[in-house]
């Protein structure tokens, strides 16, 4: 077990004037592993990390890491594998845990399935495919992104699959948010009768869900070149990809903006250059009071710590901490403390430290 304080030296970058003080940080190693994805804590204390090539792992609180028997079979290519892992709100006596994977010929599908936690095993039993976006195909931008309401929906994140248009097709289960019952049905009250396990479309690639203190629902996206978006997702609206966006098509090609098309909702914050959003939490937590009532989302492209203020209808960047390292996930446990998890191979999970 590597347990270390890695002094790593954090450059703060110029942000936006703010009263707040920033808060410098040092990190501590607790494991490592090979493109990992995404990570939940458990409620005794140790982390379950998913890696892209469908591993899913158990990371005792002491950091010895032992893989979980029975996690799905995935189409591993590109940006797609296995994705992300969620606890059940009511794991501590269901111990369900779920997954969401891509799968199936032609670029496969975004799955959404669940099973059974035994960490004797550690092993995942029973596990059942209990969502899946139709039709199959594309090749990356799975979203994939997990959350669950204050109510026990559970929401999900259905990305583009790179193929744009079907983003703005009702019927079509890519380029979506879902809101669903714990078994996977369709909730009830959702607004397309047509679509209805639809709670909003116009989505690209979210890789971050996350519910806020009050409970509203905030999502990032990937824009094209340029155009990285933050929404705070409200039941039926629609977000405008592929016909809007702050960004460019990869080609240089102009796109309108959102300002253009008024049907269509505009993000609260967007990043031109790109941050390249990977996992967000809402910290309401006591080890870093300065940061209660944010959204810390981790940076892939900015190898970056993006810390979001967010005030009624509105957010606005205040920190940003240079990690040097992708990150892929950010997490918190009920005690407060922050994790990072790096994107790439021997990518370490990270503590924050409140530093110097
Ligand atoms: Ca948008």
């Amino acid at each position: 077990m590597i347990r270390e304080i890695l002094a790593t030296v954090v450059i703060f970058l110029a942000s936006s004037a703010s009263a707040i003080a920033q808060t410098p940080l040092e990190f501590e190693q607790i494991a490592t592993f090979d493109q990992p994805w995404a990570m939940a804590v458990l409620p005794q204390g140790g982390f379950l990390v998913t890696e892209k090539a469908g591993r899913l792992a158990y990371v005792s609180a002491t950091g010895e890491v032992r893989t979980i028997e029975g996690a799905p079979s995935v189409t591993v290519d590109g940006q797609v594998g296995l994705h992300d892992v969620a606890l059940a709100p009511d794991f501590e006596t269901s111990g369900l845990v779920y997954l969401t994977w891509v799968d199936g010929t032609n670029g496969g599908a975004l799955h959404l399935g669940r099973g059974r936690l035994d960490l004797a095993g550690p092993r995942l039993d029973d596990l059942q495919i209990i969502w899946r976006a139709e039709p199959m195909g594309g090749s990356g931008h799975p979203g994939a992104m997990i959350a669950f309401g204050p109510d026990g929906h559970l929401f999900v994140t259905s990305g583009d699959r790179q193929l744009g248009d079907p983003a703005q097709v009702l019927g079509d289960g890519r380029g979506k948010i879902l809101r669903l019952m714990a078994d996977g049905a369709p909730a009830s009250g959702n607004p397309f009768p047509n679509a209805p396990e639809v709670w909003t479309s116009g989505h690209r690639n979210p890789y971050g869900l996350t519910f806020d203190g009050t409970g509203r629902l905030w999502s990032h996206e990937m824009g094209p070149r340029g155009g990285d978006e933050l929404n705070m997702i409200v039941v039926g609206q629609n977000y405008g990809w592929p016909l809007v966006s702050e960004g460019r098509q990869y080609s240089g090609r102009a796109i309108p903006n959102h300002a253009s098309r008024p049907e269509f909702t505009p993000p609260l914050l967007e990043w031109t250059p790109i941050i390249a959003p990977a996992g967000m939490i809402y910290y309401d937590g006591l080890v870093f009071p300065e940061w209660q009532g944010s959204l810390l989302l981790g940076g892939l492209a900015s190898q970056a710590l993006v810390r979001v203020e967010i005030s009624g209808n509105t957010a606005r960047e205040v920190d940003r901490w240079d990690i040097g390292h992708r990150i892929r996930d950010v997490a918190t446990d009920v005690d407060g403390q922050v994790y990072l998890l790096e994107d790439g191979s021997n990518a370490r999970l990270l503590r924050l430290i409140r530093g110097n």
